[in-house]
């Protein structure tokens, strides 16, 4: 027998309601964990009468602190207000804390929010494993890229660590784009989109990339391999870094095909190193030049 759905509209609170962040893991005790939702809307006001999670942590928002969102605005639920207040201060819109004494598990779950109609406004998986940011196991928040584009949260590249610990509640840490991203207005010697990339625009000691040999162990057999670490700023959401190589400094090449992803260690300042290494060896006398490719988003 056939099935015939009908289309139905689709509610406001599934057009503009987005998860824009989440503390599954905060420092201390555990206890200061946040989920916040942000209206994407510039003109509707949402009524979140209905609004519930119904999956990884129980909240209605019928009742609660919180039941309307004006356009660009945020939302808090937490696990336990007195140690979110200690963490973050007062002030922020929270509309309640999570219900059933549930919690956000450390090593990831589904979440899910549902609408008045119990039709779906957001379901999702995140993880605490890369390729999700490890960080956000030990202190820093999943921070949603780009909220306002409505990103499906249930893709990991959508997702990236807070720039700090403790995370933005009620709030963002994205960094400013330069204004002339290919001048250099602060005079640094260096292409603003640069600085901005790898964080020289933070106030902060510049930090340089640095290429090295090491040696690793890959599946029993000892390989020395070309490893290269770089700086890049958490918050830079419309730059991406690439790797290109060269033998001759004429003729470069993307080498993202030749390297694979190691790491990637928040600094705590609103920046991470990440490292990366060549998957083959370099043959003896064989020079190697490499350098990073910012682009903009
Ligand atoms: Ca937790
Ligand atoms: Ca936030
Ligand atoms: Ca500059």
């Amino acid at each position: 027998m056939a099935t015939v759905l009908t289309p139905v509209a689709p509610s406001d609170a599934q057009l503009y309601l987005v998860v824009s962040e989440i503390m599954y893991h905060p420092d201390g005790d555990g206890l200061a964990e946040f989920i916040e939702l942000t209206n994407i809307s510039t003109t509707v006001t949402l009524d979140l009468t209905g609004v519930r999670f119904v999956t990884g942590i129980d909240f209605d928002f019928t009742g609660s602190a919180v039941t309307s969102l004006a356009p660009g605005a945020r939302v808090l639920v937490v696990r336990d207000l007195a140690a979110f207040t200690t963490a973050h201060g007062g002030g922020h819109p929270v509309a309640g804390v999570f219900a059933n004494s549930t919690r956000l598990s450390n090593d990831g779950e589904t979440i899910k929010l549902e609408d008045a109609s119990n039709s779906t406004i957001k379901e999702f998986t995140y993880n605490d494993a890369p390729p999700w940011p490890t960080a956000a196991d030990a202190g820093y928040s999943l921070v949603l890229i780009d909220p306002t584009s409505n990103p499906d949260p249930d893709i990991t590249a959508n997702w990236r660590s807070s720039t700090l610990p403790g995370g933005n509640p009620n709030g963002t840490d994205l960094v400013p784009f330069p204004t002339n991203p290919l001048g250099d207005d602060d005079g640094n010697g260096t292409a603003d989109l640069v600085d901005y990339a790898i964080g020289s625009d933070l106030g902060l000691p510049v930090l340089a990339p640095t290429a090295s040999f090491e040696t690793y162990d890959i599946g029993g057999s000892m390989q020395t391999l070309l490893t290269l670490s770089y700086p890049i700023s958490l918050g830079a959401e419309s730059a991406s870094i690439g790797i290109d190589a060269s033998t001759d400094l004429s003729t470069w090449t993307d080498a993202a095909a030749n390297t694979e992803f190691i790491s990637q260690i928040n600094l705590g300042d609103g920046r991470a190193m990440v490292t990366v290494r060549f998957t083959a060896p370099i043959g003896d006398g064989v020079r190697h030049f490499l350098r990073l490719r910012v682009e903009q988003l």
